[in-house]
């Protein structure tokens, strides 16, 4: 980059805050063991299929006695959807490292665990990681969505670590990606190498987490980038007072950006995917629940208003669900077919014409791109890419007629105008916030202490995440904990369980007491952008769902 802003330099500067043990010598600290933490379901299946990992201690870093100081040899990869404060991992891996001696030395997988199968590697250097620090981004190594699946891509896997001479891996990833750290991690130990895999819990969606995993890093930066952005939305609606203003975002599965951002800027709907799974609600209902804020707040002249979309809302919809299904099965065993046709209209037919009765209705009913969207590509573990999948557009579509069709019978004389947005990558690269720069770097030192104390299958921890960052409490605990399992393409996989919205958890309730409220008001609230500098609660304030999940 030739040119760096003000803010960027100033970045480079800044000290990350840490968990008060961290600022002692590495030969200070010790990995105290604690209670076994075992899955909460499939425990047989999960002993069987990881022997070695299986059934071992919680660890918290405490002050004592350490594993040692000899010089250690690390890789580490950013794998999956970026997210802010990678970098800041790499950072705590690297000076952890310096500290426990000069000797210790980390390399870099270029573009995520391809890169690890197929050794494509940069030293990561001094000069490197302070050119990094403190800024969004995964490009000082790159990232990707490879799957590491087949036996050959295991054993490359085990090669490149083993040609590098690793003592540990560090995979910084989601749900998927620290699976596939539990599967390596297993795979390691059942060749009797030594190598440990470690984990770093990553993504803006926010749905890796639990007791333990109090938050994924990159919640924090993305929410409050989306929520300055629709907060100033939220003021410009009442400012030229003519727009609906539809605003996607992004979350895969889960809707806990939707909901935080909903909690940030109080719009009049915002829909979260679980409630709308769990009353089994159909496409026209969630219009309806739309249609009826747009309605009652035109009766009062307010033909504006602000509807939050989360991305994943579609594979949440239950007769969308069962359709996205069965175009995926279809998609799998027609593949060869289907890549030999000519374009979306021919692709619909093919898929249509095989589609079982319900789903084939609802797929015909839908806009021709929306139609087009459902089929493009998988991702590599399978799943739809949502993000491609324009919702807001379909929403508006549906409520337009709708009210064309409440104003034809009389009970609807307002006029709908509306502007539809899509915010995703906008925030997955933002200038860490202070949360997020400190947890990152707390993360990453973490890390690479559970790689000195020879603890493979890990996770890295930090709890107690409202309170300020002196009193976190770094630690560990096993993935395979983590762990349920799920069917995947027809087969029992072991996957870490997606956190969802817990519509008995405090943030929701928070907001279903409230959103009837939201949908007739104007008095939006306001974050404003994300700052650096100034008073700790402008600054260093976690998000409002953190706080509120532990107050
Ligand atoms: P991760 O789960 O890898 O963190 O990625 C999450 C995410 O940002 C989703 O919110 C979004 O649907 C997806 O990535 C988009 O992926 P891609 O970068 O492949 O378009």
């Amino acid at each position: 980059m030739s040119e760096r802003s003000p803010l960027h330099n100033v970045r480079f500067a800044y000290i990350p805050k840490i968990p008060e043990v961290f600022s002692l010598p590495t030969s200070e600290i010790q990995a105290l063991s604690g209670e076994v933490v075992e899955p909460t379901t499939d425990q047989g299946s999960l002993k069987s299929m990881f022997p070695h990992s299986y059934g071992k201690p919680s660890v918290r870093f405490v002050r004592g006695s350490a594993a040692g100081t000899k010089a250690l040899k690390l890789g580490v990869l950013l794998s999956g959807g970026p997210a802010p404060g990678g970098h800041n991992v790499i950072a705590g891996l690297f000076d952890c490292l310096a500290k426990i001696s000069p000797e210790s030395s980390l390399v870099g997988f270029k573009g995520g665990p391809g890169g690890l199968v197929d050794d494509k590697f940069l030293p990561i250097t001094a000069e490197l990681v302070d050119s990094y620090r403190n800024t969004g981004g995964f490009d000082m190594v790159g990232s990707g969505r490879t799957k590491i699946e087949t036996p050959e891509q295991f054993a490359q896997a085990l090669a490149t670590a083993k040609r590098h001479g690793l003592d540990a891996l560090v995979v910084v990833g989601g749900d998927d990606s620290n699976t596939n750290a539990a599967l390596l991690a297993e795979y390691f130990a059942s060749k009797g190498e030594p190598i440990c895999v470690v984990g770093v819990p990553k993504t803006i969606d926010g749905d890796l987490k639990n007791d333990w995993i109090e938050a994924s890093f990159g919640f924090d930066t993305a929410t409050k980038t989306y929520s300055e952005l629709v907060g100033n939305i939220c003021r410009d609606a009442p400012s030229g007072r003519k727009y609906w203003h539809f605003i996607r975002l992004m979350g895969r599965s889960a809707s806990h950006i939707a909901l935080e951002c909903a909690l940030q800027t109080r719009p009049n709907v915002a829909l979260i995917s679980e409630e709308v799974e769990a009353k089994r609600m159909s496409l026209a209902q969630i219009v309806e629940t739309i249609v009826a804020s747009v309605v009652a707040r035109a009766a009062k002249g307010e033909n504006f208003g602000v509807v939050l979309i989360p991305e994943g809302l579609i594979e949440f919809i239950p007769e969308m669900k069962a359709l996205i299904a069965a175009i995926n099965e279809l998609l799998a065993k027609e593949a060869q077919a289907f890549k030999a046709l000519n374009g979306a209209a021919e692709q619909g037919a093919f898929i249509s014409g095989r589609l079982p009765e319900d789903s084939a209705g609802l797929f015909a009913s839908l806009p021709s791109e929306i139609r087009a969207q459902l089929l493009w590509d998988r991702d590599p573990h399978g799943n739809v890419q949502v993000s491609r999948i324009e919702t807001e557009k379909l929403l508006v579509s549906m409520v337009r007629e709708r009210l064309a069709a409440l104003a034809a019978a009389g009970s609807y004389k307002g006029k709908f105008d509306f502007q539809t947005h899509f915010m995703g990558y906008e925030g997955r690269c933002a200038f860490p916030t202070n949360f997020d720069a400190d947890y990152c770097y707390s993360l990453g030192f973490a890390a690479c202490l559970l790689a000195r104390s020879g603890c493979s299958g890990y996770i890295a921890s930090i709890r107690n995440l409202a309170k300020p960052a002196a009193e976190w409490i770094p630690g560990g605990i096993p993935l395979v904990s983590m762990m349920n399992i799920e069917r995947r393409h027809g087969a029992d996989k072991p996957v870490i369980k997606k956190a969802l919205v817990e519509l008995d958890g405090k943030p929701f309730a928070e907001f279903a007491s409230k959103r009837e409220a939201w949908a007739l008001s104007s008095d939006y609230r306001l974050p404003g952008s994300i700052q650096y500098f100034g008073p700790p609660a402008v600054t260093d304030a976690p998000s409002l769902m953190l706080q509120l999940e532990r107050s």
